[in-house]
């Protein structure tokens, strides 16, 4: 008994000298994969935690997925949740990140609507001694002192997919003209899936993009381009590329309504395997949709309490994904979680 209450008042001795409020040493930069916080308090895994969650909004399927797998595996663990939703404006995400701040919570989950403009927040998360969790997107920071981890997909590998997969559906066609509808501008997974996916065709002299224009990552809006697409390139569009499926859901419509068959004639490729492509994939409706699966709540909450336990994280963490195509649609359509 006595030697365990020793041991107790050493746990809780320990435990003051990672206080909020205070800046925190420099992490040893000897190793750069990874954020070493063998410095700070230990044996906080059982401790409840406070996590404020600045997300993107609301805008996806993708989206409601990822919310909900990040608020269930924050509370079942026993911790509390701040949760913001940043209505896909970078102000209100600044204005979430001081809020946190000011409440002194114990971590915080950020998915930046964007890549650049968050060195000043983070900055100041940072001195105010509470480490930060790069959810989904990263952002374009020199500074990588600024968060601990980025957990996320490879979304210049996703764009490579889309890519791979339409040079071997179409590689000995001639002439192939592709639209584009890319997500919100400045965003990591518009800018990666961009790039993978041109990295490819690149190497393919017959594959063209001839229109590219953001659709925000939503129904409304992607169905919105395409509309605007088909009345200036009408019957010359063989291919769409969207960088999402509510996009591509939302542009079938337009095509649909223009009077031409989605996968017919017109090749469709989505980003995310959420059910509604799926369902769109088991009607006939669309061809091929590249995963980013949304369900790595359990694995941040795991990231955070070995980080605040004391322990090495890697400073980059993927998530397992793959792609799906029409005829594997109907039989995978009811194991979908998301
Ligand atoms: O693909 C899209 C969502 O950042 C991976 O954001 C995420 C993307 C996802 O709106 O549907």
């Amino acid at each position: 008994m006595i030697l365990m209450f020793i041991l107790f008042l050493g746990a809780c001795g320990s435990d003051d000298a990672g206080g909020g409020g205070t800046t925190v040493d420099e992490p040893d930069t000897t190793d750069e994969a990874t954020t070493d916080n063998s410095d700070e308090a230990e044996a906080t895994t059982s401790e409840k935690l406070v996590i404020g969650f600045s997300q993107v909004g609301a805008e996806s399927e993708w989206r409601t997925a990822n919310t909900k797998s990040m608020q269930d595996a924050i509370t079942d663990a026993g911790h509390e949740l701040k949760f913001s939703d940043g209505q896909q404006k970078q102000e209100n995400q600044i204005k979430a990140i001081r809020s946190f701040i000011a409440q002194k919570v114990d971590a915080i989950v950020f998915s930046p609507v964007v890549e650049t403009g968050f060195e000043t927040v983070l900055q100041e998360a940072k001195d105010a001694g509470i480490p930060v969790f790069l959810s989904d997107r990263s952002v374009d920071i020199e500074d990588d002192s600024l968060w601990v981890t980025f957990l996320g997909s490879d979304f210049v590998e996703e764009g490579r997919k889309a890519g791979n997969w339409l040079v071997e559906e179409l590689g000995d066609q001639e002439d192939v003209k592709i639209v584009e509808l890319q997500g919100t501008v400045g965003s990591a997974p518009a800018i990666d899936r961009k790039e993978g996916f041109e990295e490819v065709l690149s190497e393919h002299s017959n594959f063209e993009i001839i229109k590219s224009q953001t659709g925000d990552f939503t129904r409304a809006k992607g169905k919105e381009v395409m509309e605007a697409f088909l009345r200036s390139d009408g019957d010359n569009i063989d291919v769409l590329y969207a960088h999402n499926d509510d996009m591509a859901i939302g542009a079938i419509q337009a095509i649909e309504e223009y009077g031409l068959k989605p996968a017919e004639d017109i090749v469709i490729i989505g980003v995310d395997a959420v059910k509604g492509a799926f369902e769109a994939m088991a009607a006939g409706k669309m061809n091929v949709t590249v995963e980013c699966n949304p369900l790595f709540g359990p694995q941040m909450v795991g990231l955070i309490e070995d980080y605040l336990a004391g322990e090495e994280i890697p400073k980059r963490v993927a998530v397992e994904e793959s792609m799906y195509t029409m005829d594997q649609a109907a039989e995978l359509l009811p194991t979908r979680q998301y």
